[in-house]
């Protein structure tokens, strides 16, 4: 899958939400998503419509809102629609799939009523899948597993991560893909989609633990899809639209050169 376009990925991909958003990525050349950490309703509101037209998904915490309402929802829903991109609550379930199902679609963030794609920790085992699958598949929904985590001494590795992706094996009709360091895929007709954090171009690293590499390291060297780009973007000081235009730019001339290879 590494040299084929993503509009050629999208045109056979059996994962309907993933078929979706390979093609939007084609349509848009864009394989930047923005991880858009913000804590109020104004400013997610503002970055998501300036560095919306260089987008192909929307990350979200949408529990760090302090004034997070019903209509901040709407509006998110109405960016996506102008400017043609998906949304992913970065939720990272991790409860018994009993558990995860109701976190998912019931309190006060409905995630799974407005929200594309979401993710999971493998570590309670399959049954995650499971209770997520039950309410996000009829709605279409795609689910991605953390399969590796970009975070300095992250336990993301081995025998766990190997078990991890043997999980998403086994549901492909609702696991889309991984959050990962590295592509995933082995076998010729197998296309999870590789999304990865911690990327940026001018700093190495955060104070907190998180590490960051280049987009060409990403896309180029280890042969990831989607860059996710947070304070790169809306750091302090930073202009949002020049840096999504620069991410965006970065990130599509790396996946140009990837498939020309
Ligand atoms: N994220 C990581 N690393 C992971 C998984 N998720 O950084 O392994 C998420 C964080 C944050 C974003 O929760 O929303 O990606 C990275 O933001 P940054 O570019 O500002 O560091």
């Amino acid at each position: 899958t590494n040299k084929m376009t993503y509009g050629e990925r999208a045109a056979k991909h059996p994962n309907a939400c993933a078929s979706r958003l390979l093609s939007l990525m084609e349509r848009k050349k864009t394989n930047l998503s923005l991880a858009l950490d913000v804590t109020t309703k104004k400013e997610m509101l503002d970055i998501a419509d300036k560095v919306g037209p260089y987008l192909c998904l929307l990350k979200t915490h949408i529990d760090i809102v302090d004034d997070f309402d019903q209509d901040l929802i709407e509006q998110l829903l109405v960016l996506a629609k102008k400017h043609d991109f998906m949304i992913f609550e970065d939720r990272k379930f991790a409860d018994i799939g009993n558990t995860v199902k109701h976190q998912y679609g019931n309190g006060i963030y409905r995630i799974a009523s407005w929200s594309d794609i979401t993710n999971a920790h493998g570590v309670p085992g399959e049954g995650i899948i499971t209770g997520l699958k039950e309410v996000g598949l009829p709605l279409g929904r795609g689910l991605l597993l953390l399969a590796e985590m970009s975070s300095k001494g992250a336990l993301t590795y081995g025998e766990y991560t190997t078990q991890t992706i043997e999980m998403a094996r086994r549901n492909q009709d609702f696991v889309m893909g991984f959050i990962t360091q590295r592509c995933i895929n082995e076998h010729p007709d197998e296309d999870f989609i590789a999304m990865t954090p911690g990327v940026g171009l001018d700093v190495t690293g955060d104070g907190l633990g998180q590490q960051y590499r280049t987009p060409r390291q990403v896309i180029v060297e280890n042969g990831c899809d989607l860059i996710i780009v947070g304070r790169g973007i809306y750091g302090k000081g930073r202009d949002v639209q020049a840096e999504g235009r620069r991410y965006q730019e970065a990130g599509w001339s790396a996946y140009e050169e990837r498939i020309s290879q």
